[in-house]
């Protein structure tokens, strides 16, 4: 399975394809724009999102809600358009880059002297597309009983420290909170330090943790460095803007931890097949899924742009200059969960066609069906 994303974030359309996916799977639009829907909440998030109502089209790859083995092509129109494609737009030169955004780095790798032309693209907006496919793959792994959920579980200081039993746990919890919380008393303190910044101009990252209940031991490899589920994850969740790191279970703690007291010991049960009394590893070891829930926390920068700028240097003129202000959130800590559990669901699917087949779900569900039968 493949995925491109395209789209300027105020362009005129953002699209996803999603090419090799399987036959005969049931694609609900709503659940995507749902999906799409959660993307756009928590307190701290911008003005955009006033705007926008995150609603998409599917224009190729189904029939009848039912993938072809084609190509899926979803659109989704924005209302804030500001570039065009044919026509001229009266937009200023952007000259002075933001600190911690792509201003900068993008000028200088296209030799640019627009900052406009690079920041379109390097938007977090983009997301959009791979929230489109990733609620596409978790509609395929519903098949199998995979399911995912995210919770914030720090906002600068505040910091939650209650652990989840489950992603259905977690579901349950976050439904009622602003920020996809799963401690309501911490959560009061989270927005209050994001309605702080915010008065101030200033801005905020924070951690969110992302569940995978359901998956079958056996999905990922150590047999080659780049099919490891450890790694593939890391780089999916990396690769969401502004998230700067990456830990699988204990993570970091392994580091200050005896192995006789962090290793997850093997138990086994005629019932329960193999398992585990503890859950150290985040599910996944040697690269493999150990068929535990797996568990993931990221860490996310305070978003780039300040409304009180920081010191920058004018590309053109190279003079000292405040940054340029861009309409921006304060804190999206909230959509990061949900883009991560979409994340992650693009890189699980992917392992689980390579495991089970990747061309029809009929086949898919008699080779799974055909593994998991013996222990
Ligand atoms: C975003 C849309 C953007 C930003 C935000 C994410 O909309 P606009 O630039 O029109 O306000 O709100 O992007 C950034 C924080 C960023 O640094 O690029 C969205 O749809 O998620």
């Amino acid at each position: 399975m493949r995925i491109l994303t395209s789209g300027e974030s105020h362009g005129e359309y953002i699209a996803a394809i999603i090419e090799g996916f399987p036959k005969g799977v049931l694609i609900e639009q709503d659940f995507i724009n749902h999906e799409l829907k959660r993307r756009m909440q928590g307190v701290g998030r911008g003005k955009r999102m006033l705007i926008e109502d995150d609603k998409i089209e599917i224009v190729s790859g189904l029939r009848n809600k039912i993938s072809l083995a084609s190509p899926i092509t979803v659109l989704l129109r924005n209302k804030d358009v500001k570039i065009f494609t044919q026509n001229k737009d009266e937009l200023p030169v952007l000259s002075i880059p933001r600190p911690a955004h792509a201003d900068l780095a993008g000028a200088l790798k296209y030799k640019e002297a627009d900052i406009r032309n690079i920041l379109e693209r390097a938007s977090a907006r983009e997301t959009v597309g791979r929230v489109c496919a990733g609620a596409i793959c978790k509609q395929f792994l519903s098949n199998f009983g995979i399911d995912i959920a995210s919770f914030t579980v720090s906002v600068g200081e505040a910091a939650s420290h209650i652990k989840p039993k489950s992603v259905s746990d977690i579901k349950t919890k976050v439904k009622n909170s602003k920020l996809n919380c799963i401690d309501i008393t911490i959560e009061k303190s989270m927005i209050r330090e994001i309605e702080k910044v915010g008065s101030n101009k200033d801005s905020l990252g924070g951690v969110t943790e992302i569940w995978i209940d359901g998956l079958p031991a056996g999905l990922g490899t150590f047999m080659h460095f780049d099919k490891r589920l450890d790694a593939k994850l890391a780089a999916s969740l990396m690769s969401i803007p502004g998230v700067k790191g990456v830990e699988i279970g204990l993570g970091f703690d392994y580091a200050k931890k005896k192995g006789s007291l962090s290793h997850d010991e093997i138990y086994y049960s005629k019932a329960k097949g193999f398992y585990r009394e503890t859950n150290n590893s985040g599910g996944i070891e040697g690269g493999i899924s150990t068929g535990e829930p797996i568990i993931i926390r990221i860490a996310m920068k305070p978003i780039a742009t300040l409304r009180q700028p920081l010191n920058s240097v004018n590309i053109a003129t190279k003079k000292k200059e405040k940054a340029i202000v861009e309409r921006s959130d304060t804190c999206a800590i909230a959509a990061c969960g949900v883009i991560a559990e979409n994340m992650s669901a693009i890189t699980i699917t992917e392992s689980f066609l390579d495991k089970f087949g990747c061309d029809s779900l009929d086949e898919i569900k008699v080779n799974y069906r055909n593994y998991v039968r013996t222990p």
